[in-house]
């Protein structure tokens, strides 16, 4: 049993160490090197996912460790050489209501965080902010309808012209800008096939349907450069349709919006240059 309880502090020990290596090796925004755990959170949404995620590593070591210790138990005490005369007992009642009782109880501890985290991401609050986003092969395109309802094509910079410090294969040429600390309620849908708006730090994930408007929305809590990728099997270059979404503050917002309403109200595609751009050697 001593080993057994040191087997246990052991695990624990290690459960302890990359739980801490999981959160110290996770990018805001964006994936870092050796990532274990989920991105860092910057929204109160992501803020519940990565609770959530933690609570439920807890269960399931709890589980694995507890079973790992009645197999071991088995194994020693109660193999032929331990144990030559074996007993012929096959009913134990007490025992069969706790081992109906505590997996209910188990189950029902790890479903009402669920679906309270289910019911919070659905209902979206009074938003401060309506986007668009439009899934197209390979870009997105994100619209601004309480503002003008100016619409831009935001698309993949290639290697060559990355400029320093700028992630490859997440980075723009168009981000979506967003004001800090507000509600944004984004439509989402898809011109040609399903895709799938997803922004890791924000805690969303939603599937760009051609016909159909689904919405999900967001709170960013932290200035600064966010990315995600489309998470949806689309075609040739979906691992080449990055969303980069700028959290910038109300100032900031402001100033951006009256150059981008300028420079992007007549609404020009760049579809076709994506189209040349796709059709290019080495692509
Ligand atoms: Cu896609």
């Amino acid at each position: 049993m001593a080993a057994i309880s040191r087997l246990s502090a052991a695990a624990v020990t290690v459960g302890a160490l990359l739980a801490s290596a999981g959160a110290a090796l996770a990018g805001l925004g964006q994936p870092v090197p050796w990532q274990l755990g989920l991105q860092e959170s910057a929204s109160p949404i992501m803020d519940d996912v990565s609770w959530f995620s933690d609570f439920l590593l807890w269960v399931i070591s709890a589980i694995t460790l507890f079973v790992l210790v009645l197999l071991a138990i088995i194994i020693l005490r109660f193999n032929a050489r331990a144990n030559p005369a074996p007993s012929r007992t096959t009913h134990n009642t007490p025992l069969e209501i706790i081992w109906t009782i505590v997996p209910v109880i188990i189950l029902v501890t790890i479903a009402v965080p669920s679906f309270r985290l289910l019911f919070v991401q659905l209902e979206v609050p009074k938003p401060d902010l309506t986007l668009k986003a439009t899934g197209k092969q390979w870009y997105w395109s994100y619209g601004y309808p309480d503002n003008g309802n100016f619409e831009f094509d935001s698309q993949l910079v290639a290697d060559k012209d990355l400029k320093p410090g700028q992630p490859r294969l997440l980075t723009v040429d168009n981000e979506m800008v967003v004001p800090v600390n507000k509600v944004v309620h984004v439509l989402v849908t898809g011109a040609d096939v399903i895709h799938s708006f997803t922004v890791p730090s924000f805690g969303i994930r939603i599937d760009a349907i051609p016909g159909r408007l689904n919405d999900t929305w967001f709170k960013a809590t932290k200035e600064g450069m966010y990315y995600g990728q489309c998470s949806e099997l689309c075609g040739t270059d979906h691992a080449f349709m990055p969303i980069a979404v700028r959290v910038v503050s109300d100032a900031d917002f402001a100033t951006w919006l009256a150059t981008a309403k300028k420079e992007h109200s007549a609404g020009g595609s760049t579809a076709p240059d994506r189209l040349a751009a796709a059709a290019a050697p080495g692509r």
